[in-house]
């Protein structure tokens, strides 16, 4: 069987590349402006079906958002059968792909693509695709559509939804009645697994006070309505920043990147919550999750995810424990080089610690590794990996004392109450409460678990962000040269100084970061590495002028 030339051809001149535009799939698949996708999510549509056909039929995923970014910009990541982000070798060629100019270059490379990885065309191919709130975000889906006809996959629309619900989708799709079935390939199905664990872990505890949260006047406004349905009596959620039609209000001075970069309250809430209540935040797709808190003097407080990771880890370990298996099953974390030294510290007391590359697919795959593997980024996106034997393990295991049984139910409880495929704000924030309650800690006593050093993050534009390349897990720049000795100098001048620059994969910036042990310093450091890097930038041009 080969491709169908004629009907890709016609619905490719639908459409057209934009000239001077080059695509590339990043840290989450391709984001940019939303007004440049239209081709782009056509060519997905075409990869996603290959990828489904490479796979024997399996059915792959396509998100459709672009997350924290402004609402302006949208984009597009694939998801692997196991609700897993798109295997990374495939990476490069959805970029190839996407960058072809005409629609001949796109049918000859697409013909070349089927050649090399000998995709046996005559295979079926399903997707199943979602999108977030964007107003752009309905002409894309039909791109996209468009791509599945040309290449004859059977979609499916999961309509508006959240990326961690798509991902669960995908996996409950393809595990159905198998060994390791995730679940039903519902909606539905997701809230009632997680609100019925929810309920169990928390049934010999006290009702935890109302929650607030601020869902970025994103698609987890719907969605977390939805689950209170759900959760019922067992948490009462408090949602704000819900203005899903508003333009211009998604991600908009709140939400989970707005609280982390700025590390405040977001305006829109500053009446809402009272002092001592607990509140959280979402991003655009609810993949990432934010807590604070006010204290008694209305002060603020983030609790970011390397906060999290290091309640969930204690709480982790600690049943694991109790469960009498620390022999049999070995906690591990992994963070990046956002993390805190401080949170990094705290962790590395009680598990083994990984650092790895910013990006949901390294860190996923490094928790892969361990029995029970916990990631979080400090910008609040994570979750808790049970491989399959662990889970197993779960299940045939034999107590012998009251107190191992109850710890084996919570671990059980835990096992289904997190989104193993993804980071999931939502069911992120399920195990957050439950963990407050059974340790009936306010975010005080969260809070103190560690004292994180004082932190800064700035974003600076440049020419060119693919100049800027790092090593050893992003924390130090290989190039331009010699920028990573300039920035050595400054940090050794700061007490407790750390400090790495690294190109973003979802926004056009190069990103730095700085940590020092007083927060005027740690402010100075990161505006003064910011500055080195403007300098070199201002150098280059000069140099490129001359
Ligand atoms: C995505 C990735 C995250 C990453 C974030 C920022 O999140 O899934 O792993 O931390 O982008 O990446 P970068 O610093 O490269 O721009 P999201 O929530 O925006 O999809």
């Amino acid at each position: 069987m080969t491709l169908a030339v004629d009907t890709i051809r016609q619905l490719a001149d639908l459409h057209p590349k934009p000239s001077n535009v080059r695509f590339q799939y990043g840290t989450a698949g391709f984001r940019t402006v939303a007004s440049v996708l239209d081709s782009v999510l056509f060519r997905v549509g075409v990869l996603a079906g290959l990828r489904s056909k490479k796979l024997d039929g399996k059915t792959i995923g396509v998100m459709v958002t672009a997350s924290h970014n402004p609402e302006q910009d949208n984009g597009v990541k694939l998801v692997d059968p196991r609700g897993e982000m798109l295997d990374a070798s495939w990476e490069t060629y959805a970029t190839t792909l996407s960058n072809a100019q005409t629609t001949d270059e796109f049918v000859s490379e697409l013909q070349k693509f089927v050649e090399v990885l000998k995709i046996d065309l005559s295979k079926p191919a399903r997707v199943v695709y979602a999108r977030d709130t964007r107003p752009s975000g309905e002409a894309l889906v039909s791109s996209l559509e468009d791509g599945l006809k040309a290449i004859g996959a059977e979609g499916r629309n999961a309509g508006v939804t959240t990326t961690p619900v798509l991902h669960y989708l995908v996996r409950a799709i393809n595990t159905k009645g198998t060994r390791e079935s995730y679940g039903d390939d519902t909606e539905e199905a997701y809230f009632l697994k997680l609100a019925t664990a929810f309920k169990k872990l928390v049934s010999t505890r006290e009702t935890p006070s109302p929650l607030l949260i601020d869902c970025a006047n994103g698609v987890g406004a719907p969605i977390a309505t939805k689950l209170a349905e759900y959760l019922g009596d067992s948490l009462t959620l408090v949602l704000e920043n819900a203005s899903i039609t508003t333009p211009g209000a998604l991600n908009n001075s709140c939400g989970a990147d707005y609280v982390k970069t700025a590390q405040k309250l977001p305006p829109s809430l500053a009446d809402r919550l009272q002092a001592g209540q607990r509140g959280c935040s979402l991003d655009g797709d609810a993949d990432r999750l934010m807590y604070f808190y006010l204290d008694e003097r209305s002060q603020f407080h983030m609790l970011d995810g390397d906060k999290i990771a290091a309640l969930v880890a204690a709480f982790i370990v600690e049943l694991v424990k109790t469960a009498g298996l620390d022999g049999q099953i070995k906690v591990g974390i992994v963070q990046t080089a956002y993390a805190n030294g401080a949170s990094t510290k705290y962790l590395s007391e009680r598990s083994p610690v990984k650092c790895v590359p910013t990006g949901v697919k390294h860190l996923h795959h490094a928790a892969e590794h361990y029995n029970i593997g916990i990631y979080f980024e400090a910008n609040g996106h994570g979750t808790v990996l049970f491989s399959q034997p662990t889970q197993e393990l779960l299940q045939s295991y034999e107590p012998t004392t009251p107190a191992q049984s109850t710890a084996l139910e919570h671990l059980r409880n835990v096992n289904q109450l997190i989104n193993q495929t993804v980071g999931d704000a939502l069911s992120d924030m399920l195990l957050v409460e439950a963990v407050l309650a059974h340790k009936d800690y306010s975010g005080v006593e969260w809070d103190s678990l560690y004292i994180d050093l004082p932190n800064r993050q700035v974003k600076v534009v440049v020419a060119d962000r693919n100049q800027f390349r790092t090593e050893d897990a992003e924390r130090r720049l290989v190039s331009p040269v010699g920028l990573q000795e300039k920035i050595n100098d400054l940090v050794r001048r700061y007490e407790g100084g750390r400090s790495f620059v690294r190109p973003s994969g979802t926004e056009d910036v190069v990103r730095v970061y700085a940590e020092a042990s007083i927060r005027a310093q740690a402010d100075e450091l990161a505006y003064r590495v910011a500055g080195l890097v403007i300098i070199n930038q201002a150098f280059d041009s000069r140099l490129r002028l001359d």
